[in-house]
């Protein structure tokens, strides 16, 4: 099974978005392994978006990101990487799709709402900046069965 990084960023917390986006990800059916809310500090920051050093919006991405505090999560499933990218929309909140998170709760592209990793290799490196190993859980849920034809 695949694990995406995603993280609600400081905007969606504050404007009380959190339980919603938590809530779509449960009711698509895939599974919550890791969740902390922290204030990401300014080393995280700068790791977590490194391809972006350099670029004219990284200041004030770096100042938006550790502003307040933001939920970091791991969630888990079939094909989740991709899955949670068309969920999420595009970068630009005026051109996500009708219906996706950004495009649903955002208009403005220094404030997006959410990340998700963009590719496996992405979710690997993501996942173990914020989280330790023993931090991302490893268990069952009753409802497997109902989401997924074959364990
Ligand atoms: P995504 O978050 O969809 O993976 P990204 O990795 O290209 O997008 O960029 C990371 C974040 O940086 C993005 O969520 C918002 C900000 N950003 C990207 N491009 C930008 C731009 N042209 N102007 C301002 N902020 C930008
Ligand atoms: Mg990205």
């Amino acid at each position: 099974m695949e694990r995406s990084f995603i993280m609600i960023k400081p905007d969606a917390v504050q404007r009380g978005l959190t339980g919603e986006i938590i809530s779509r990800f449960v009711k698509k059916g895939y599974k919550l392994v890791a969740m902390k809310l922290m204030q990401i500090s300014r080393e995280l920051a700068t790791m977590h978006y490194t391809e972006h050093q350099g670029k004219p919006f990284f200041e004030s991405l770096m100042q938006y990101t550790t502003s307040a505090p933001v939920v970091a999560m791991v969630w888990e499933g079939k094909e989740v990487v991709a899955t949670a990218r068309m969920m999420i929309g595009d970068t630009n909140p005026l051109q996500a799709a009708p219906g996706s998170i950004r495009g649903t709760y955002g208009v403005d592209l220094g404030r997006n709402i959410i990340h998700g990793s963009d590719s496996l290799a992405s979710a690997k490196r993501e996942i173990a900046l914020f989280f330790q190993p023993e931090e991302v859980l490893m268990y069952s849920l009753t409802l497997e069965n109902w989401m997924y034809e074959q364990g």
